[in-house]
């Protein structure tokens, strides 16, 4: 039987207009500078996001990474809610390579205030580490894909314009916000001096993420990209596909919410499954189980009927929708989410 693969947006395989438009890609040496497509596809992200400058990169982790390294020197702060990727999953690169400290919010379903900030900014003080920059994270991965409010976005951004602290977005689906809020992504963006965008989740591209920002601190990233190993040659043939992606792939994402929605609500149907459907904004569901189940058993019961999901903690899963899913396949899933829940539940 064919898998349902739920467990992230990053499992999606390009489709064959998008292999087609990979073969048919311009190249060049992207390290010279001279690659058409890669320099297309950041003029076009970066327009989109009403920027100066793009820069194509490798992955999320390494948009953000960059970000962090461009606008900090060692022994910074940067402030972050507590369940960020940037602090959280990426191998402890906030350290390892940029040498900042994290100073941890506890957010409202990933969203951090201006107040809470201003909490934690430090004064100016010879004992202090200097606050160099606030990182947010839209849609917000472990806060079940939650949109990150504008209003307290500009906020923040007005604190931060006033103690001259630079803000960065982790916009790793931060299409999936627009989408699902009806802004454009300039409208988040101008809040930001920078966001990191990926290709490679819901929008459908294998490979690669843009940075975006001012000229000079996108120039700044591209000397660390090169440092981190990441300056690539022919890359076109993956700009490519981000610009394939950036043409036909977005509108779309409006199905992954709709498929999210209706998993989340056949989910919410089992009575040892805790999850509030009215969280469920984009296309990331994380469910808690009750009754002493465990996200492992459950997570192999998935498996052998030919559903993939991920077990995030003892009794959490994570399942998110995408282009390769289909509304049948999610009804599909539903059922036997249902009957394993069920038959797990007599068991346990
Ligand atoms: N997230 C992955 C895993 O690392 C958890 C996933 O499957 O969701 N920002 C956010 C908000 C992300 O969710 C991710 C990837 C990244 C950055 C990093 O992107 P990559 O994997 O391209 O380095």
């Amino acid at each position: 039987m064919e898998m349902i693969d739920l467990r992230s947006d990053t499992v999606t395989r390009p489709s064959k207009a998008m292999r087609q438009a990979i073969a048919n890609a311009e190249v060049g040496d992207d390290v010279f500078g001279e690659d058409p497509s890669v320099n297309r596809l950041q003029e076009a992200m970066a327009t989109m996001l009403g920027k100066e400058a793009g820069l194509f990169v490798t992955s999320g982790t390494m948009g953000n990474q960059l970000a962090v390294r461009a606008q900090t020197h060692h022994g910074e702060e940067i402030v972050v809610e507590e369940h960020a990727h940037v602090f959280n999953a990426e191998a402890g690169a906030l350290g390892a390579l940029a040498g900042v400290q994290a100073r941890l919010l506890h957010g409202q379903r990933g969203t951090i205030t201006r107040d809470q900030i201003a909490q934690v900014v430090r004064p100016k003080n010879v004992h202090y580490g200097r606050t160099a920059l606030i990182a947010v994270e839209n849609t917000h991965n472990r806060a079940n894909g939650a949109i990150f409010p504008i209003d307290v976005l500009a906020d923040i951004r007005a604190f931060a314009l006033e103690r001259g602290i630079r803000v960065h977005m982790d916009g790793a689906r931060l299409f999936n916000a627009c989408v699902a809020s009806g802004r454009p992504a300039r409208e988040y963006a101008r809040h930001v001096d920078t966001v990191s965008i990926c290709l490679s989740k819901g929008l459908g591209a294998p490979v690669g993420s843009v940075l975006v920002g001012d000229r000079e601190m996108i120039e700044r990233a591209a000397y660390y990209r090169k440092m981190y190993g990441g300056g690539m040659r022919q890359a076109g043939i993956l700009a490519a596909a981000g610009l394939y992606a950036l043409e036909h792939n977005i509108d779309r994402l409006a199905d992954d919410h709709a498929n999210a929605r209706r998993l989340a609500e056949g989910l919410a149907a089992s009575p040892a499954v805790d999850l509030n459907v009215e969280e469920i904004q984009t296309n990331i569901v994380y469910f808690g189980l009750r009754r002493g189940l465990s996200a492992p058993d459950v997570i192999t019961r998935l498996r052998e009927h030919s559903v993939l999901m991920l077990a995030t903690g003892p009794r959490t899963i994570r399942a998110v929708t995408h282009l390769d899913v289909s509304r049948a396949q999610i009804d599909r899933a539903v059922d036997v989410c249902q009957s394993v829940l069920a038959r797990e539940n007599q068991a346990g």
